[in-house]
């Protein structure tokens, strides 16, 4: 039986279309910079939020009116939602998915039995998959739920937890390399601290990086190929995350010899609790060749946790596009939902509106930024405030031909600094707003 009867595949009807259940600007075919939207976004349906967010908060349980769901969390039930996730992401025409081992299905009374409970949903979405050709962005392995990574996981100071945690991980891959993914994320749900009187920082962070080489020789001895991915994070749950932001991540990874292997995701929210933008985190990552994928959602900046709402601004989508275009779009990435409708959207149509807004956010963006790349205003702007070190003094620093001697030489002659060129903060502004508007 289909669990949403009512609901047909989300068609484009362009933009005047009022139908709440059709795209307006996501139209998969479309070619935008030589490449069909579907290829450019990657949507990928996060299995978490989607399939397994009740809508209960710190002062009350769970709203979502779920008609599919069992009342046990049973492995039967688990299968069942399987299918459930499935017909969703087809109608909605979504080509990928994400998923924590956790979420698709239940642990049994040992690390056996919750392997096998594993391997039984598996079958299950490997045969949903083949059937209709959704495809799998990522795999992860919820390592921060269970009460035994009270303390984190690979960071926990009880070396047990961390042997847990490994144990999961490595069949996490397995599963995901079963599954044909493209990808693994690596998020530190508890690796970081409440309090430093009882942390022993050097130590975890060594751990933790022992524990992403682990997962990375052992991707290579089962020949998962996928990519990795470091997620940044820099709090909630824990005061301080250690994979704080892309700066604090790309710095892990290198003085750990792990930067050939692994890249990030980046997420919106996650960004502007670091008191970054998302097209900052972007950018910092994508200039060193870490932007590997991207966790799409928004925040809301008069609250200060991780509210994983669905994208609907315009000029948010369109940064994040413009940011991604400049760095030569997914490869192995993609846009993975990591959003939830809130807890007073309890219908299963809700689900469908809130992705439904999200593609279409993202598509309208990336309309608007390959426009704003085509007529290369903006891009002319940035390079001519640049332009004192296209030719003398700044293109023979950039050249190497200068150091603080010769520098102090010039400057007595010259004299002083002319500056030039005003900021034009106002008029970019203005300037974009002519695209968006
Ligand atoms: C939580 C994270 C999480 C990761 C996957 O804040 O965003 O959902 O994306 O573990
Ligand atoms: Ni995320
Ligand atoms: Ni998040």
């Amino acid at each position: 039986m289909a669990a949403f009867p009512d609901i047909q595949k989300i068609q484009y009807e362009g933009p005047q279309s009022k139908n709440p259940l059709a795209f307006r600007h996501y139209k998969a075919d479309e070619v935008v910079e030589g490449k069909a939207m579907r290829d450019h976004f990657r949507f990928s349906v996060a299995y978490w939020h989607t399939m397994r967010g009740t809508g209960a908060d710190p002062f009350g349980p769970g709203t979502m009116l779920r008609p599919w769901e069992g009342a046990e969390d049973t492995v039967a039930n688990a299968m069942n939602r399987v299918r459930v996730f499935i017909e969703f992401c087809e109608k909605l025409g979504a080509g990928f998915f994400c998923f924590h081992d956790r979420d698709v299905a239940p642990e049994g009374s040992s690390l056996a039995e919750t392997n096998t409970n594993l391997d039984t949903v598996v079958r299950v979405i490997r045969e949903e998959m083949d059937r209709t050709g959704v495809k799998l962005l990522w795999g992860t392995a919820n390592l921060f739920s269970n009460p035994r990574y009270v303390h984190g996981a690979a960071t926990s100071s009880n070396a047990d937890a961390f042997a847990y945690a490994a144990a999961q991980v490595k069949k996490a891959l397995e599963v995901t390399k079963e599954l044909g993914g493209q990808g693994y994320v690596f998020w530190g749900g508890r690796e970081g601290y409440q309090t430093l009187w009882n942390t022993d920082m050097k130590r975890e962070l060594d751990h933790l990086a022992r524990f992403m080489r682990m997962a990375v020789d052992y991707a290579k001895e089962i020949g998962f190929t996928g990519q990795f991915y470091f997620e940044p994070k820099p709090k909630e749950p824990t005061k301080h995350q250690y994979d704080f932001d892309a700066a604090a991540c790309i710095n892990f990874l290198r003085a750990h010899g792990l930067e050939k292997h692994i890249k990030l995701n980046i997420e919106t929210n996650h960004a502007t609790l670091a008191g970054h933008t998302v097209e900052h985190e972007l950018e910092y990552a994508g200039m060193q060749g870490f932007l590997g994928s991207v966790d799409a959602n928004a925040g809301d900046l008069l609250l200060g946790w991780d509210t994983d709402e669905f994208p609907t601004d315009v000029y948010l989508t369109t940064k994040i596009m413009l940011t991604i275009l400049k760095y030569g779009g997914f490869t192995t990435g993609g846009l993975n939902f990591d959003a939830k409708v809130r807890r007073e959207s309890f219908e299963p149509v809700d689900l469908f509106y809130a992705h439904i807004g999200g593609m279409d956010a993202f598509a309208k963006g990336l309309k608007i930024a390959a426009q704003i790349r085509a007529e290369r205003e903006l891009a002319k702007m940035v390079r001519d405030r640049y332009s004192t070190w296209d030719s003398g003094v700044g293109a023979e620093i950039e050249g190497g031909k200068h150091d603080l001697k010769s520098l102090e030489k010039y400057m007595l002659g010259k004299g002083d600094v002319t500056p030039t060129g005003s900021g034009r903060k106002e008029l970019l502004e203005n300037l974009v707003n002519r695209y968006v508007l």
